[in-house]
């Protein structure tokens, strides 16, 4: 019988598995039942702990196959885009396996923050029941002139608990804050593309050297650099990993009655609705409209529940 090991997947890349073992990481591939039964679902992700078989020494670069994965005691996922399925059927996405904390990073400026992508983050990591969220808006270097506007855009996650670190991977601000957050932990960098994940990233371990590239110039859209997943060992203790940047995000499985409990703020004034079917739209006795007019609740992060929440009933089948 051929030895087993356990070990955590750090990196995963078109059906090839990095396993982090007491031996050192190890090339895997999945067991071909593992692979069938993969097909439809998404078996085996970044963060996943799993078992493997060693391979014969001489079997090329693959060293090992996944033979089972260990429950997940959590997933941060969304709906895999269409592009990535081939077919037309929804399909979960997992960003990662068992992560501690999400760290959701967005630039001050190029690109351009987009506080409604954000709430949809915020509704997976919810979904998620991530004990650890945070905001990250880095490249605060280049809006010295317009530090009140983007506070301002920020304050209501702070005020409805979300920690908010500003950071600039280029100076340095915030980036000791930033690496404290994440000691320890297994935390996953996500956000759009061009935002300085990875810069952020070299900023906290200058010896990665990981690539980055300049933000295409006439759009301001970012180009992806990074094109896989991967997670780093941080040198005194945790890992992040850092992700390629997202456009957009559909939470995966969350129903549209049930989207209200993901918004924290809102989630609170819910249950003294006078009817408990209550949509927060034209009810009467709705305590979430009532919040709304007293300012309890930030009208943008309304629109962007009320948004999400048509886009859930209109994909949803009863
Ligand atoms: N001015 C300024 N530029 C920054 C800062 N952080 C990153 N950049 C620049 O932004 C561009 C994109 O940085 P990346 O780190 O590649 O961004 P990313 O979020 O990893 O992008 P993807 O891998 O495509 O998702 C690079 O040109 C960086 O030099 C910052 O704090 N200030
Ligand atoms: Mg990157
Ligand atoms: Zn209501």
């Amino acid at each position: 019988m051929s030895e087993c090991l356990t070990g955590l997947v750090v990196r995963t890349q078109s059906g090839f598995f990095t396993v982090e073992t007491p031996q050192g990481p190890i090339v895997c591939q999945l067991r071909g039942k593992l692979k069938e039964e993969s097909k439809d679902t998404a078996l085996v992700a970044l963060g996943d702990r799993v078992t493997i078989e060693l391979l014969p020494v001489e079997a090329d670069t693959v060293g090992g196959v996944i033979v089972a994965v260990a429950e997940r005691e959590r997933v941060l996922s969304r709906v895999a885009p269409k592009s990535a399925v081939g077919t037309s059927a929804e399909r979960e996405q997992v960003i990662i396996a068992n992560p501690d904390q999400a760290v959701f990073v967005f630039a001050a400026a190029n690109p351009a923050p987009r506080p409604r992508l954000l709430d949809r983050f915020l509704v997976a990591a919810e979904k998620a029941d991530l004990p650890d969220i945070c905001i990250c808006v880095n490249k605060i270097d280049l809006v010295v002139d317009q530090l009140d506007e983007i506070h301002a855009v920020f304050r209501v996650y702070e005020q409805i608990g979300y920690p908010v670190l500003y950071v600039s991977a280029i100076t340095g601000r915030g980036v000791d804050d930033l690496h404290a957050l994440l000691l320890g932990k297994i935390s996953v960098f996500t956000g759009p593309s061009g935002v300085g994940k990875t810069s952020l990233l070299n900023a906290i371990q200058p010896e990665l050297g990981r690539a980055v590239r300049e933000v295409s110039q006439t759009t301001s859209k970012g180009r992806h650099t990074t094109r896989y997943s991967e997670l780093i060992p941080l040198a005194d203790g945790g890992y992040i990993a850092d992700t390629p940047g997202i456009r957009s995000i559909s939470p995966w499985d969350v129903e549209p009655d049930e989207l209200d409990a993901y918004f924290v703020e809102i989630a609170e004034h819910v249950p003294n609705c006078k009817f408990p079917d209550c949509t927060h739209t034209h009810e009467p006795g709705c305590a979430v409209q009532s919040a709304l007019a007293e300012s309890k609740i930030a009208p943008e992060r309304f629109d962007s529940y009320l948004r999400l929440r048509e886009m859930l009933e209109e994909e949803y089948v009863y």
